[in-house]
């Protein structure tokens, strides 16, 4: 008779990790959800959180309707931090597409503070954009 421990089982996970490589789905924990619509948008990272420096994400377009994912075609995400009595801080992200409805980027920031965030699309599920808040820690 085989037995299987438990201890075993998790080296196989972890192996398994390691040989797929990058971050799947699973791993993932939101930094924020965000209703556009007609799309379910959907900010995502390792930590679930933004930092001070690069910071790696993805985001996930799916429809409302019926939880699939949208193909939105060619993604922006912008930042801003207001900053009394001088100009916004800006800084925009790398986006690339890695499935249908996937997208992973990369965003540089250099200090802390809120972020008023705006995601725009323009793809065959249409064109659009939302805005939200996202802490930078
Ligand atoms: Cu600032």
């Amino acid at each position: 008779m085989m037995r299987i421990s438990w201890r075993s089982i998790a080296v196989l996970g972890v192996l398994a990790a390691w040989l797929t490589g990058s971050a799947t789905a699973a791993e993932l924990k939101p930094i924020k959800t965000q209703k556009a619509k007609a799309l379910n948008v959907r900010l995502l990272s390792e930590s679930g959180q933004w930092k001070q420096g690069k910071n790696s994400f993805v985001l996930e377009f799916t429809s409302v309707k019926d939880g699939k994912p949208a193909d939105v075609g060619t993604v922006r995400l912008n930042t801003a931090m207001p900053m009394p009595g001088m100009a916004p801080m800006l800084a925009g992200a790398t986006v690339e597409p890695d499935a249908p409805g996937r997208y992973r980027g990369t965003i540089s920031f250099p200090d802390n503070g809120d972020r008023q965030v705006t995601v725009a699309w323009d793809g065959p599920a249409g064109k659009g954009s939302t805005k939200f808040t996202v802490p930078v820690r």
